[in-house]
This record gives C-alpha cells, sequence and structure tokens, in this order.
C-alpha cells in the first residue's frame, strides 16, 4: 500500500483533529491551515460526534487531503474510513483485532495500531505502522494510559522494525528530545491545532526536531 515516506523515516511531524481544542475554529479551517503547512499526515480523530456528521467531515478532509497530496487516516471508525476512501484507519487496543480490520480494508489500506508496551508492539503484525506512547502526559485522551516516557520509545527504537509514530504531550519544547531518542516522525494534538499560528508552530516543531 501507500505508506507516505514520513512512515518510512523521514523526520516529519503527524497531526490528529481535535475540535475541542482549535479555539473555536472550524475543522476546515484548521485542516486548511495545516495542509497549506506542508503537513503530510493527517488523522480525524473526534469523538462523540454523531456518525453520518463524521462521515461528511471525512469527505471534506479526504478531497482537502487529495488536493494538498496528504494521506488522510481515521481514528477508529473503519467504516467511516472505507466510506470516505481515506488512506487509512487508526485503531487502538480495545478495537477489533488488526487481522480482522484487514480482513475489512483490504491489503491497500494503512493500518495503525497504538501501543503502550512492548508486549502490544511485539502482537502488532499485521499493522503496517504503530503508535508509541503516551510519551508524555496528555490531557487530550479521556481514556490514556500512564505515560510510558522513553523506557518504552527506546526499547521500539531498538526492538521493532515496523514504522511507528511517537504521540502523548509532545510539544515544540520536548519535540527536539523525543526526535534525538530515535521517533522519526511526531504525533500532536493540541500543540497543532490550538496554535494560534499554526504554520509558524509547524515551521517552529520541524526546526526543533531537526537540531
Ligand atoms: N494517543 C496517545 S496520547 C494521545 C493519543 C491520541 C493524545 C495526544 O495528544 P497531545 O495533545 O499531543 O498530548
Ligand atoms: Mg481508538
Amino acid at each position: 500500500n501507500a505508506m507516505p515516506k514520513i512512515l518510512h523515516g523521514q523526520t516529519d511531524i503527524y497531526v490528529l483533529t481535535d475540535l475541542r481544542l482549535s479555539r473555536g475554529r472550524q475543522l476546515e479551517e484548521v485542516a486548511d491551515k495545516l495542509l497549506s503547512s506542508g503537513i503530510h499526515i493527517l488523522q480525524y480523530r473526534e469523538k462523540r460526534l454523531p456518525a453520518g456528521k463524521m462521515l461528511e467531515e471525512c469527505r471534506m478532509l479526504r478531497e482537502m487531503t487529495r488536493k494538498a497530496n496528504a494521506c488522510f487516516i481515521v481514528n477508529d471508525h473503519i467504516d467511516i474510513a472505507m466510506l470516505a476512501g481515506a488512506d487509512g484507519v487508526h485503531i487502538g487496543q480495545d478495537d477489533l483485532p488488526v487481522e480482522e480490520v484487514r480482513r475489512l480494508v483490504g491489503p491497500d489500506i494503512i493500518i495503525g495500531l497504538s501501543t503502550h508496551s512492548p508486549e502490544q508492539a511485539r502482537a502488532a503484525a499485521g499493522a503496517d505502522y504503530i503508535g508509541v506512547g503516551p510519551i508524555f502526559a496528555t490531557q487530550t485522551k479521556e481514556d490514556v494510559v500512564d505515560p510510558v516516557g522513553f523506557e518504552y520509545l527506546d526499547w521500539v527504537v531498538a526492538n521493532i522494525d515496523l514504522p511507528f509514530v511517537a504521540i502523548g504531550g509532545i510539544k515544540e519544547h520536548n519535540i527536539g528530545e523525543v526526535a534525538a531518542h530515535g521517533a522519526k516522525c511526531c504525533a500532536l494534538v493540541s500543540e497543532l491545532v490550538g496554535a494560534p499560528d499554526i504554520a509558524e508552530k509547524v515551521r517552529k516543531l520541524r526546526k526543533a526536531m531537526r537540531s
């Protein structure tokens, strides 16, 4: 499948949407600012909206990401990902097993799986990439597990060949350290969608990752 370069080891950031953290701005405005800043991967992650509304928003984001040549991933909702023609779906430990999701979506759709421990990373075969975290404490996710710190990240860097995305509490002030531990791809929510100037934040995060 068409795994984007940033999941193959190019250093960059990955963004997840969250309307509640977007300073009252609409999804379209936030997505437009992110995509025009050159974001290559955007994940739709909105909890507790009616399914029809999520599908509508995902179809809009599919169009926007297609025009921007960006990868579009949908969190949790395999059906909505398929109906919207997303590039991928991102699932958690409490969702359907990866091999069953694969039966539904077929070989060409990217499957991302959140993991929080070496056992979960070892069991992630069949996923195209894994999420590694939460690295730091975060307020953004409600059912979040305790931060795993750098211990689990270092273990993944040393032991796992799958592409991975570091996530959880990553900000401009700590992204350099996360990158120094070997995370080429860092996912952020509040720091990006909540930034007053999203384009400037993208530039600063990229600079901090590379320094
Ligand atoms: N998975 C683990 S932590 C998290 C998700 C979706 C939320 C990260 O949000 P933030 O605002 O970047 O800490
Ligand atoms: Mg989930």
